[in-house]
């Protein structure tokens, strides 16, 4: 954890931008997978993490602004619990090490809030993602699960995201170590993948590079020959073949759970084909257009239009697009090849703060998203800042059944050549991801370089 000053100055900040009233924190809880001692894996809540940092089962915290009180609600320890899991810090030693002297048993969060309600303070909460706690908000503050994400305080979401968004000097220490790790991931997925192996047992050669450093993943493996799904996570146990590409979105998060995420394209033979080679490079100069024109004070969704500008040019090369790739671009005909966003924010979530919604975290006050196919999965659209930690992930996919709606449909027939494309319905789709950082100035990739170009991806597959 970072030191005690730094979550003091944390909360400090928020009180001060929020402004009045009572801020709840729930952390989360151990969940049955199938009974409740068997649990899923424990992941605590971000934004509990990023102002009292403790990363354990069963909290919940009070900022109560109007009253000038910071309190952790917790049960701690009793002999049967220890019995079970060994002595643990107890809760009142992990809020003093963030600066927090008052802690409470559980029972007297719900006391402490009918008081405040009965005061008619303001009581602010952040969306909830889990159905444990929109019970618990029921029990808590009397609001229906149905009711609660209209009752969600956007001030005090806003407060949230206007800290969360800038990383310091601190944070970026942790995310590039995530961020390194999950490099060599990747590059043992490159020089395990061959003919005869099978998507399973990379995944398990994946996991391996995070599980030796003890940390867990940021989110589960995509690890598929099938390219063109943008999110498969099934895993198949049939042995792989020469000619075709493998697939590999997966990043880890660190110790502090700061995430990593990055995607590699490589060949499952020796190398790549003339055909998929062709596709790698136009992928690779998409890739660097974004890199060029990354800094603060672009708009991500300028720079998403670029790509899309890069890699529709790519396509008119190949005979599969026709017309000016800048209106291809902005039209959203190119979305048919790459039908997602340029990237999303990174940090404590491999996606950052997505639990507030997306436009909170990448949209200026007041816009909104496009409704435009393709145009629409854009999660970072707004200008850059130093600060901003996201990810560059350009891809260009061949999805069949997207190719029969758009052809049936007559949509776009003026850019994209259907009669072509339908000789190209087996290519399958490639991705390459890297997690950059804006500072005042510039930008940078973060963490060590990635083999990128195919030839460098050949040099590490083949080693
Ligand atoms: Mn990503």
């Amino acid at each position: 954890m970072f030191s005690k000053e730094t979550y003091i100055e944390r909360r400090r900040v928020l009180k001060e931008r929020v402004g009045e009233g009572l801020l709840l924190f729930l952390g989360n809880t151990e969940t049955g997978m199938n009974y409740a001692d068997n649990a899923y894996h424990f992941r605590q809540d971000s934004t509990f993490l990023y102002y009292f940092a403790s990363d354990y089962s069963g909290l919940a915290a009070i900022i109560d602004i109007d009253e000038d009180k910071e309190i952790i609600f917790g049960n701690e320890l009793t002999i049967d619990d220890i019995v079970w899991t060994g002595v643990q810090p107890t809760i009142k030693e992990n809020s003093e090490r963030v600066g927090i002297g008052i802690t409470r048993p559980m029972s007297e969060l719900a006391i402490y809030l009918k008081a405040a309600q009965a005061k008619k303070q303001t009581i602010h909460f952040l969306p909830p993602y889990r159905g444990e706690h929109r019970v618990w908000l029921q029990e808590l503050l009397g609001i229906h699960p149905s009711e609660q994400d209209s009752a969600v305080s956007v001030k005090f979401i806003k407060a949230v995201v206007s800290q969360r968004n800038y990383k310091s000097a601190e944070e970026i220490e942790q995310i590039e170590e995530a961020v390194n790790v999950s490099v060599d991931m990747h590059c043992a997925a490159m020089r395990a993948v061959r003919p005869g192996t099978t998507e399973a047992e990379i995944v398990s050669v994946v996991q391996a590079e995070a599980a030796k450093h003890n940390f867990g993943l940021s989110f589960p493996i995509i690890a598929t020959i099938n390219g063109q799904t943008l999110h498969n996570h099934a895993y198949g146990t049939t042995p792989l073949k020469d000619g075709q590409m493998f697939l590999l979105d997966s990043g880890c998060e660190n110790a502090m759970h700061y995430a990593g995420d990055l995607t590699t394209t490589m060949p499952v033979g020796k190398s790549f084909t003339t055909q998929q080679r062709e596709v790698c490079n136009i992928l690779r100069r998409a890739h660097l257009s974004a890199l060029g024109a990354i800094k603060p004070g672009v708009e991500y969704r300028e720079v998403h239009r670029i790509v899309l500008t890069e890699i529709a040019k790519g396509m008119v090369d190949l005979g599969l697009m026709k017309g000016d790739p800048a209106e291809a671009a902005v039209a959203g005909a190119a979305c048919m090849f790459l039908p997602h966003g340029l990237g999303h924010m990174m940090g404590l979530d491999v996606h950052d703060m997505e639990n507030f919604g997306e436009v909170y975290v990448g949209y200026e006050e007041g816009r909104v998203k496009s409704p435009l196919f393709g145009w629409k999965s854009l999660r970072l659209a707004k200008a850059l800042e130093p600060g901003f930690v996201f990810t560059v992930e350009p891809g260009i996919y061949f999805i069949p059944d997207l190719m029969d709606k758009w052809q049936a449909e007559k949509q776009f027939t003026d850019f994209i050549c259907y009669d072509k494309l339908s000789a190209w319905r087996n290519f399958g789709g490639i991705r390459n991801e890297e997690d950059y950082y804006v500072f005042d100035g510039g930008a940078r990739r973060l963490g060590k370089y990635k083999p990128m170009s195919p030839e460098e991806i050949e040099e590490e597959h083949n080693k």
